[in-house]
């Protein structure tokens, strides 16, 4: 179901986007019956009753079960183009998508299907959909950090087309120090950096992204409000957070639309853009979000070209990609 891009959303960068969380419904009843896999649900109704959430972890447990239909090259690329043709409709011009390879791999998914298969629908991208791309490989923080380096090193071997790694997963109990080696080796390999921080965990851990993995930007953040200094320092060194609005309200990290902090963020004068996290889940894509804060917050076209400027400005798109974009 594709939604005309509204009118009055300039062209836009979605730059906090996990490629699985785009799986929808009616592609999970598709891939289960192309690949003979029985899934728990009678009908696309059933799922879709459990798309209603508490918390980060019950959409973790939803999110990761339903990944299970992903199996080949074919399933990665498919669920890929399926997203880039629906984030054109959106007016999106650039993704920096994240994937979480570790997912499939302790599902007995090889490294290669997972993101040969992605990497097969990026490559036809600009052509197909005008949208330019890049690949952010996502590292599971309730999982072992030797576990993650291990495949940092076979993503480097294998010559995967990646431009920086992130961090997600649950948040709470798993900080970013853990992180820390995997982050520098990153670095060294060349590789941008993320990851996500001060979602549902403190305000603490988005200072320990900046000082111990030294990201380039902060994926959600919403809690840096709780830390007026925090706020501060974030306005003064311009660090991006990438701000998922609908996402914040469905997993409850926010009361409701209306209590989100994203006007006072914007008042700060804090560097935010707006983006759809894993749209299939949580009701909407690039621009059903901005319609939302559009709608909940009244903004102005001025305020809805900061979005979308800031989410160009702190895209990792090469100098000229994102002059154009602007
Ligand atoms: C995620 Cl919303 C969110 N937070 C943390 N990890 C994630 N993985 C996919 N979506
Ligand atoms: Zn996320």
């Amino acid at each position: 179901p594709t939604t005309p891009a509204l009118s009055s959303t300039p062209p836009c960068a979605e730059l906090h986007l996990h490629i699985e969380g785009t799986l929808e419904p009616e592609l999970i009843f598709e891939l289960a019956g192309r690949n003979g896999i029985t899934l728990p649900y009678a009908s696309l109704d059933e799922l879709r009753a459990r798309y209603r959430f508490t918390d980060l972890q019950s959409f973790l447990d939803l999110y990761y079960a339903n990944m299970d239909v992903l199996r080949t090259e074919a399933d990665f690329a498919d669920m890929t183009r399926a997203y880039l043709r629906r984030a054109a409709a959106a007016g999106v011009r650039h993704v920096e998508m994240m994937m979480d390879p570790q997912a499939h791999l302790v599902r007995g998914i090889p490294l290669e299907t997972s993101v040969r298969g992605v990497c097969a629908a990026l490559a036809a991208s600009e052509e197909e959909f005008g949208i330019s791309t890049a690949l952010i490989a996502a590292f599971l923080r309730d999982r072992p950090a030797e576990e993650a380096l291990d495949v940092l090193e076979d993503l480097l071997a294998m010559e995967a087309p990646i431009i920086g790694i992130g961090l997600d997963s649950a948040e709470v109990g798993n900080p970013p120090e853990a992180f820390i080696g995997l982050y520098r080796r990153a670095r060294e390999a060349g590789l941008r950096t993320v990851a996500h921080a001060g979602e549902e965990g403190p305000s603490h851990y988005i200072e320990q992204a900046l000082d111990l993995l030294l990201v380039d930007r902060i994926d959600h953040g919403i809690r840096c409000l709780d830390d007026p200094e925090l706020v501060q320092r974030l306005v003064h060194e311009k660090i991006p957070l990438t701000i998922c609005p609908l996402s914040n309200v469905r997993l409850q990290a926010v009361d409701s639309l209306a209590a989100h902090p994203l006007p006072q963020m914007l008042e700060h004068g804090l560097n935010i853009s707006v983006n759809s996290d894993d749209p299939a889940y949580f009701g909407g894509y690039a621009d059903d979000n901005f319609r939302a804060v559009q709608e909940a917050f009244g903004l102005d076209r001025a305020q809805l070209g900061l979005l979308a400027a800031n989410s160009i400005e702190a895209s990792f798109a090469p100098p000229g990609r994102r002059a154009e974009l602007l």
